[in-house]
């Protein structure tokens, strides 16, 4: 059978400054177990983009294979995608970007496709800091491929029929923050007040923003035993901060109070304000965020939020100074600029 989404919306839906509804944000209706984790992300994602009021045809949706791989049909019908290959999307993601600077790019993997058959591939995407955004749905578990234990499955934790995973796993956040990644974050799937926010700060993020969401797997990774199921991570959930997307332009009407509180102004001039629930995070700082994530973990406790920006990042174009068209748009005598610019380079290494 197959199932289409019904037309018909509210007449008096909301609109956004491009006269857009959440409905053109969208895609394919979701072939996904009902409850899955993935699906709240692909919610988060549509409404982020619509709250930014981003024109779909400048979104280009990337992903590898997997339950979450599948998710970027499910949102953002009227964008660009490609679905590559298990672990490949970062190199895709990489190649494009390259290719087309004037595109935002949302890479969309799993924990199987990140930490084990893609690692070699994120780890470069990373240290390259190509502008992205580069969400890991994290759910501990290979679903597409019913329910194997994965690198990011906790020691001890079981699924659905599996014994306790007796190795370490391994923290993508913290690894992301080692190699240089100038936007972390991490948050949870059923959190949709912290994930919005984040999301839209990734996007406006210059750089790789890298974002691990854990999203449980009803099917296979939601048993009692798993610390990746609705239940752990609602019981330890610990938020860093609160997070305001405020766009460049926009009136500040919110009346922040004063302490704990920080505002971080992006390269396009819009800025985050953080409301700080933990003062100890000191959010300009690698070390301090590394540390963070060890003492919560030490105390059984899942660490959410923005973990560290970089407001001077550099993104790959800046650093190798590479054209600001587009390829697709270069002419003819730019691309092949004739003999004698041919001898000067020739000359320079005589
Ligand atoms: C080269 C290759 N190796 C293995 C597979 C089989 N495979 C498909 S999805 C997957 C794991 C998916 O896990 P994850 O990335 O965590 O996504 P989830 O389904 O949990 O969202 C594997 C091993 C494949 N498709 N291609
Ligand atoms: S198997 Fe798990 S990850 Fe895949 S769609 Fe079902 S609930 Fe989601
Ligand atoms: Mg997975």
């Amino acid at each position: 059978m197959s199932y289409k989404i019904p037309a018909f919306r509210h007449p008096n839906l909301p609109k956004n400054e491009l006269g857009y509804t959440t409905k053109d944000y969208e895609g394919a209706v979701s072939t996904l177990c009902a409850g899955c984790g993935h699906d709240s992300i692909s919610a988060a994602i549509i409404d982020a983009c619509f709250q930014m009021s981003i024109p779909p045809h400048r979104v280009a949706k990337l992903s590898g294979i997997g339950c979450s791989s599948k998710t970027p049909t499910y949102f953002l019908g009227n964008s660009h995608g490609f679905n590559s290959v298990h672990g490949r999307m970062p190199s895709v993601a990489t190649g494009a970007n390259m290719a087309c600077r004037d595109l935002i790019y949302i890479g969309v993997s799993g924990d199987g496709d990140t930490a084990s058959i893609g690692m070699g591939q994120f780890v470069h995407a990373v240290r390259r800091n190509i502008n992205m955004v580069y969400i890991c749905e994290n759910n501990g578990v290979y679903g597409l491929t019913k329910g194997q234990d994965s690198a990011t499955t906790d020691i001890g934790s079981t699924s659905k029929k599996g014994e306790p995973n007796a190795l370490e796993p391994i923290d993508l956040c913290s690894i992301a923050l080692q190699l240089g990644a100038t936007f972390v974050a991490n948050s949870f799937s059923g959190d949709k007040h912290q994930l919005i926010p984040i999301i839209k700060a990734a996007i406006a993020h210059t750089g790789f923003a890298f974002i691990n969401v854990i999203s449980p797997c009803v099917t296979f990774n939601n048993a009692p035993g798993s610390t990746k199921s609705y239940d752990y991570i609602r019981q330890h959930m610990a938020s860093t901060n609160t997070v305001d997307y405020v766009p460049q332009a926009e009136e500040i009407t919110t009346d922040y109070p004063e302490g704990t509180d920080e505002k971080v102004t992006m390269h396009d001039g819009s800025f985050i304000h953080f409301h700080k629930l933990d003062s100890e995070l000191d959010i300009h700082s690698r070390r301090s965020a590394l540390t963070r994530i060890k003492d919560y973990k030490a105390e059984d406790k899942v660490l959410t939020g923005i973990l560290f920006i970089d407001e001077e990042s550099r993104e790959i174009h800046d650093t190798m100074n590479t054209t600001k068209t587009p390829l697709r748009n270069l002419t003819r005598p730019e691309l092949c600029p004739g003999e004698a610019a041919l001898d000067l380079i020739n000359n320079l290494h005589r």
